[in-house]
C-alpha cells in the first residue's frame, strides 16, 4: 500500500489535492498513518477507469472465470489474515480477536461469492404459446460502495465480493476513520488477477470523495451503509440519475425475553451482542425487552456481567475496545448524560482498565432499566455499549414495543415456546430475527438488511448477489 495515495486501474496515484488526512488511533487518539484526501476529479477518474473496464469485458466472461478470480482475492486475504487484522484493530480500536473474525468474514464473503458466479439464473416463463419468454440476469455496469468504519472489511466484503461476482466494475469510497486493511488489499485484489479498473479505492472525507461518487451520473448502483441523514443525502444524490440504491442505516434492535426462555444462553449473548465493536454494529442488540416475570432476575444477572467487562485498547484484546472518535465517544456520552437528567437508573457499568493509553476514546458499557418507550435512549441509535431494559407484560406487548421505534433491522427472541417464537417473529417489522441466538456468528449466507429508516435493499447470501444485477426480459415469438 502506498500512504497517502489512490488506487485507480491497479495502480498508486496522487489525489488531485495533493493533499492528505490524518489517520487516529482510537486506543491513544494519536495520528499513526496519513490516507489519501481524494475529491470529485479522482472519483471522476475511477469511474471512468471503472467503465472502461467493464466495457472490455470484465460484465462478459464467464460467470467461473471472475468466479476463480474471486476465490484467488480469497487466498490473498488468507495469506495475510494477521496482518489485516493487525491493521483493522488498530484503525478500528477493536479487539484483536473481532478484528481476527473480521478478516475471517471478509474471505468467507470472497468465496461465498466466488462459488455464485456461475449460478447467477434466470427463468423461463409461462406466456402465449406461440411464444417463449426468459429472463437474465446482467450486471448493472459500474457500482459504487460508500463503506464506514466500524467494519470495514466486512462490509466492503459482502457488497464489493457480490458486485464483482455479478458482472460489476467497482469504484470504492472508504471511511476516512478507518480504511487501512482494504487499501492494503488493493494491491493483492491486483495480484490475484483482477482487470484493470475491476477495483478503484478512493479514500477521502464523505462530504467531498462520497457526495461525489453518490451524485456521479457515470455509475448505475450505489451501496452505502452508515447513518440515516447521510443516507438520505446519498439517496437524493441517485434519485437525480434515477440510480438504484441499497441503504443499509443501523437499528434499535430489541432483544425480547419471555420468562420461560434459557437464561443461561440467553445472558452471555445479550451481552456480547451490545459490546462486540463497542456496540458501534448496526445490529446491535441495544434494546432489552424483558417478560415482568423475569425482568428482575434478568437484570441482575446481566448487571452482574456488565460489571465484570472491560475496557482497553484494542491491543490488549480485552471484552471492549474504544470508540472510533473523540465524536462518537461525546455523541455516546451526550445519551448518557440525558439518561442521568432524566432519572433513568442505571444497573451496572463496566471499567476502564488502568493501564488503557491516555488520550483514547474510552465508554464503560452501561446498562439502564425502566427506560421509557420513548425515550431517545429507547428510540435512536446510541453506537455505543449502551442497552436501554424495559419489561412487558404479554406477548401482544412485547410485539407492540419491539415494533416502536423508526428503525427494523433485526430482532432476538428468547423462549422455550416455539410456537410463540414463529408467531413472535412473524409479527416483528424488521429484516431478520434470531430465535434463542443472535447473529448467527455472522452469517455470510443469510439475507440482510432492513425495513423503515433502517434502510431497503439486501446483501449478504444470494439475495445480496441478485441485488447487484439487473432483469431483462427476452420474449421470442416463434409461431
Ligand atoms: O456516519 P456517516 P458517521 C451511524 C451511527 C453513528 C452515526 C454517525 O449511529 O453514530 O451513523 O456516524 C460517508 N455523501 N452509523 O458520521 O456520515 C463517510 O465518509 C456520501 C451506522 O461516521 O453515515 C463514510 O464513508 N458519503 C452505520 C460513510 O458515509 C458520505 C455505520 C458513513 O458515514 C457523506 C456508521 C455524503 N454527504 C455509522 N457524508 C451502520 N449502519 O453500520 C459521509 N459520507
Amino acid at each position: 500500500m502506498e500512504a497517502g495515495r489512490v488506487f485507480i486501474e491497479n495502480s498508486w496515484q496522487s489525489p488531485a489535492s495533493g493533499r492528505t488526512l490524518s489517520v487516529i488511533d482510537p486506543s491513544d487518539g494519536r495520528e499513526f498513518a496519513r490516507i489519501a484526501r481524494g475529491g470529485a476529479e479522482d472519483i471522476e477518474g475511477a469511474v471512468e477507469a471503472a467503465r472502461r473496464c467493464f466495457d472490455a469485458g470484465w460484465g462478459r466472461l464467464a460467470g467461473f472465470e471472475r468466479g476463480r478470480v474471486l476465490m484467488k482475492v480469497r487466498e490473498r486475504i488468507l495469506d495475510h489474515a494477521e496482518e489485516l487484522a493487525l491493521t483493522e484493530s488498530r484503525d478500528c480500536g477493536k479487539p484483536l480477536r473481532q478484528a481476527r473474525n473480521d478478516v475471517a468474514a471478509c474471505a468467507r464473503y470472497f468465496e461465498f461469492y466466488a462459488g455464485a458466479a456461475d449460478k447467477i439464473e434466470g427463468r423461463t416463463l409461462p406466456y402465449a404459446p406461440e411464444f417463449t419468454v426468459l429472463t437474465i440476469r446482467e450486471p448493472y455496469g459500474v457500482t459504487g460502495h460508500i463503506i464506514p468504519w466500524n467494519y470495514p472489511l466486512q462490509i466492503f466484503g459482502r457488497s464489493v465480493a457480490a458486485a464483482l461476482a455479478a458482472g460489476n466494475a467497482c469504484v470504492v469510497k472508504p471511511s476516512e476513520d478507518a480504511c487501512l486493511s482494504l487499501l492494503h488489499l488493493a494491491e493483492w485484489m491486483a495480484e490475484a488477477g483482477l482487470p484493470s479498473g475491476a477495483i478503484n479505492f478512493v479514500p477521502g472525507l464523505g462530504v467531498e470523495a462520497g457526495a461525489a461518487l453518490a451524485a456521479h451520473p457515470g455509475i448505475d448502483h450505489i451501496s452505502f451503509t452508515g447513518s440515516p441523514q447521510t443516507g438520505t443525502r446519498v439517496a437524493q444524490a441517485a434519485a437525480m440519475h434515477h440510480h438504484p440504491v441499497t441503504l443499509e442505516l443501523g437499528g434499535k434492535s430489541p432483544q425480547i425475553v419471555f420468562a420461560d426462555a434459557d437464561l443461561d444462553a440467553a445472558v452471555p449473548v445479550i451481552v456480547n451482542a451490545v459490546v462486540q465493536n463497542a456496540g458501534q454494529t448496526c445490529s446491535a442488540g441495544s434494546r432489552l425487552l424483558v417478560e415482568r416475570g423475569c425482568y428482575d432476575e434478568v437484570l441482575e444477572r446481566l448487571g452482574a456481567a456488565f460489571s465484570r467487562l472491560r475496557v482497553a485498547s484494542a491491543h490488549a484484546d480485552s471484552d471492549c475496545g474504544p470508540l472510533i472518535r473523540r465524536s462518537q465517544l461525546d455523541r455516546v456520552r451526550g445519551f448518557l448524560d440525558e439518561a442521568e437528567r432524566d432519572g433513568l437508573v442505571r444497573v451496572a457499568q463496566g471499567q476502564v482498565e488502568t493501564d488503557a493509553p491516555a488520550g483514547g476514546y474510552y465508554q464503560v458499557p452501561v446498562l439502564l432499566r425502566d427506560v421509557p418507550v420513548g425515550h431517545r435512549l429507547a428510540q435512536e441509535e446510541v453506537f455505543g455499549p449502551v442497552l436501554a431494559a424495559m419489561a412487558f407484560e404479554s406477548e401482544d406487548d412485547a410485539v407492540r414495543l419491539a415494533n416502536a421505534t423508526r428503525f427494523g433491522l433485526v430482532a432476538g427472541v428468547w423462549t422455550r415456546d416455539g410456537g410463540r417464537a414463529l408467531r413472535v417473529a412473524r409479527r416483528l417489522r424488521c429484516g431478520q430475527v434470531f430465535i434463542n441466538n443472535y447473529g448467527a456468528g455472522g452469517g455470510v449466507e443469510l439475507p440482510f438488511g432492513g425495513v423503515k429508516s433502517s434502510g431497503h435493499g439486501r446483501e449478504k447470501g444470494i439475495e445480496g448477489l441478485l441485488s447487484f444485477t439487473t432483469l431483462k426480459t427476452i420474449a421470442i415469438r416463434h409461431g
